[in-house]
């Protein structure tokens, strides 16, 4: 309160009269601190909405069954050279971008886009594992609900680094020993294939699919995916491959029965 101390009008003031306009200054700044530091519960409220945790019923629930093929003459596996790394597989190790086996596409992130019931998900506790194994990321595809662990562990004797790149989540980058605890990190926001990579191996890349609810699965090896509790309705389904892009259908569940699906990719 000393800014007026060189005005000539301040200092012809009484003391007196100095003092009270001095509290009443300091009361509105009290009181424009409280409104700041403590919302209204309709402030809170709008700030924090809360959808209903949606419950499925057991009773009724269902699934989706469903095979991932490729059609035609599959692009010839790339060979990897990890020689340079001793802590790597020695000679020519296959590329795993295309996996192909018996014309059945493994990797392939199936999801439900549309359909569900408006709400919030439970989110499981249980971590996702994204393992460093012989010098690839294993899984190659993954997919975890936003909120839910994600836990990076190195299995290899090679020192690796595990470098996210989101586009509406927070990036990281992180080297990882093979004697270092796991690496635990979530991530707030949906988002579709977020590239990850190893900063010390080019070759090591993978795919995170962070989703709003549990309806997804990876393609294995056979092809196969299945995605379970599923309240009756119709749905979107999509099935998305790193390089032979997208494909959407619409399918139907019932009660308490698994709906067969059938994707076909083709080399592009
Ligand atoms: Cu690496």
């Amino acid at each position: 309160m000393t800014r007026f101390h060189t005005d000539g009008i301040w200092q012809s003031v009484p003391g007196w009269a100095k003092v009270f306009f001095n509290i009443g200054i300091m009361t509105l700044a009290f009181l424009a601190g409280c409104s700041k530091s403590q919302p209204s519960p309709e402030q809170t409220a709008a700030a924090t909405p809360k959808a209903p945790t949606i419950n499925i019923d057991a009773a009724t629930a269902g699934s989706i069954a469903g095979v991932v093929s490729f059609k035609g003459i599959p692009p010839k596996v790339k060979s990897l050279d990890m020689s340079a790394d001793p802590g790597c597989p020695s000679g020519p190790q296959p590329a795993d971008v295309v996996l192909v086996k018996d014309g059945k596409l493994a990797n392939v992130f199936v999801y439900v886009k549309d359909g569900l019931p408006a709400g919030k998900f439970a989110v499981p506790s249980e971590p996702v594992v994204l393992d460093q194994k012989s010098c690839r990321y294993n899984p190659h595809v993954l997919g975890i609900m936003a909120g839910q662990p994600l836990k990076i562990t190195n299995s290899d004797t090679a020192d690796h680094n595990v470098h996210d790149m989101p586009s509406n989540n927070p990036a990281w980058n992180e080297s990882q020993m093979p004697t270092d605890k796991p690496i635990i990190k979530t991530f707030a926001n949906p988002e579709m294939k977020i590239p990850v990579q190893c900063n010390q191996h080019n070759w090591m890349t993978a795919f995170i699919n962070v989703m709003p609810n549990p309806y997804y699965a990876v393609s294995a090896a056979d092809g196969s995916f299945e995605i379970k509790n599923l309240p009756p309705g119709e749905y979107t389904l999509v099935a998305v491959h790193e390089k032979f892009g997208e494909q959407t259908m619409k399918i139907n569940v019932g009660p308490k029965e698994t709906a067969k699906s059938a994707f076909v990719f083709a080399a592009q």
